[in-house]
């Protein structure tokens, strides 16, 4: 599909936008994803603003990376959420009192001062922090950035790889809502052995904003509270809890890998080791290709580890280890086949929808099961430069700056119209479009 070029004109509005959303989502020392249904601070969206700040205030993308890095375990995990004290504890749920991280977290080294949740999100956060300092290195020294963030990411990807890899050698997530898409089809079958919690224990308030066509279902919610409840009754301890949800999902082991290899960029500039990053990086690429990697499907697999079986269902996550340097040519090359197949390639956007669009579970409108997202277009965008296909990653890049002004920087975009979806003025849409403008 042939856009016209864009204009000066047009860049300018939408970096003014742009700017408007990440100026007025900022708390104060961080940026909530959206004003309306996230109130609170998320990990792998703190990353992402973080991306995208840098080009606005290098100084507040870095207060960005470390209050969310404030709130770290004692283990080394970064949670998913960081409350704020002042929202009302009915904003969002699960709130601080369904998590109770400050006790029930204790033997883990949760905070005692601050509230969170006791589930991670994807590793995006040595990727932000290195270009992050990349911005402005004059001011990232002077604040000393890395030298106070590098151990904490170091201890964060630590457990990551020690009391996360439950045995293949890669990381795995527990709960639906680690991987960052909380409702995709690839955890159908592995949540449908999770009897769900009692509904009338909770109350949604994700609903009083979003639109339940748009949102995951009661069913699905009553399953991720079950499995939230059984983490903290074993005390958030790796070692003691059952999860009996567990998945090597590829696109988190992928930032894993891009975040090793910006930590070996972070370790050399501070006269660091590298090496170790490096060679952690070439570990799990391999382990990444061996266990997830599937010809048919032409992308990448999650794998259920309570079964030992790859999750057939082809979704955008398949697709983030394009991100990783050095893959093998033939998995690079059947990616972007992939990517322009019938499946991924939607004519009206050219936004990768979050799931196979003639997949048996595709829903246009539902949150992870066939929406795009402009995270996971950015991080494609990224991985097609990375193996040199620009002019691929150029028509992504025209498409994510033209979807994003049109929708209001919607939180997600219905893949089939490019109509938009979800929050609107959420946070990393806004900037991410940024760091495409910059
Ligand atoms: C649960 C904040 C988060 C994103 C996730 C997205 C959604 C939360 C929810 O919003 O998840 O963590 O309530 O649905 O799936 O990727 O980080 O923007």
């Amino acid at each position: 599909l042939d856009r016209p070029a864009r204009t000066v004109a047009e860049d300018l509005t939408l970096r003014r936008g742009a700017a408007r959303v990440l100026f007025g989502n900022w708390t104060g020392t961080s940026t909530v994803p959206s004003r309306t249904l996230y109130p609170h601070q998320w990990s792998w969206d703190s990353a992402f603003i973080a991306i995208g700040l840098r080009h606005l205030s290098p100084r507040r993308a870095q207060r960005e990376l470390e209050s969310l890095f404030a709130a770290q375990w004692g283990d080394g995990r970064v949670p998913h959420i960081v409350f704020n004290p002042s929202v009302p504890n009915d904003a969002y749920f699960p709130s601080p009192d369904f998590w109770r991280t400050s006790t029930a977290g204790s033997g883990a080294g949760a905070p005692r001062a601050r509230e969170t949740s006791g589930i991670v999100q994807p590793p995006v956060h040595a990727l932000a922090a290195w270009l992050t300092h990349r911005a402005d290195p004059r001011e990232s020294r002077r604040r000393g950035f890395l030298d106070r963030l590098y151990p904490r990411l170091v201890a964060w990807h630590d457990y990551l790889l020690t009391a996360r890899d439950l045995g293949g050698g890669l990381t795995a997530v527990v709960h639906p809502w680690e991987p960052g898409m909380d409702n995709s089809p690839c955890w159908d079958a592995s949540l449908a052995r999770i009897t769900p919690a009692d509904p009338t224990g909770f109350r949604r308030a994700d609903l009083d904003h979003g639109h339940p066509a748009d949102r995951p279902t009661d069913l699905d919610y009553g399953r991720y509270v079950q499995l939230a409840l059984d983490y903290r009754d074993a005390g958030y301890d790796d070692r003691t809890a059952s999860h009996r949800f567990a998945l090597e999902d590829p696109g988190v082991n992928a930032l894993l890998i891009a975040g090793e290899r910006a930590l070996a960029g972070i370790a050399a500039h501070l006269g660091e080791d590298a090496t170790r990053h490096e060679a952690r990086a070439d570990r799990l690429t391999k382990a990444l290709v061996a266990r997830l990697w599937d010809e048919e499907a032409g992308l990448f697999l999650a794998r259920d580890l309570v079964d030992g079986a790859l999750v057939r269902e082809r979704s955008v996550a398949g697709l983030v280890p394009l991100l990783v340097p050095g893959l093998p040519e033939a998995v690079v090359d059947a990616l972007v086949a992939t990517l322009d197949g019938p499946g991924f390639h939607a004519d009206s956007t050219t936004l990768v929808p979050s799931y196979d669009l003639t997949g048996p579970a595709f829903d246009r409108t539902r949150y992870w099961r066939g929406p795009a997202w402009f995270n996971t277009a950015w991080l494609i965008e990224r991985g097609l430069r990375t193996h040199g296909r620009h002019t691929h990653a150029d028509r992504i890049r025209a498409a994510i700056l033209e979807t994003a002004g049109t929708t209001g920087f919607a939180e997600y975009v219905d893949p089939t119209t490019g109509e938009g979806r979800g929050a609107r003025a959420f946070s990393w849409t806004a900037a991410l479009a940024l760091d495409l403008l910059a």
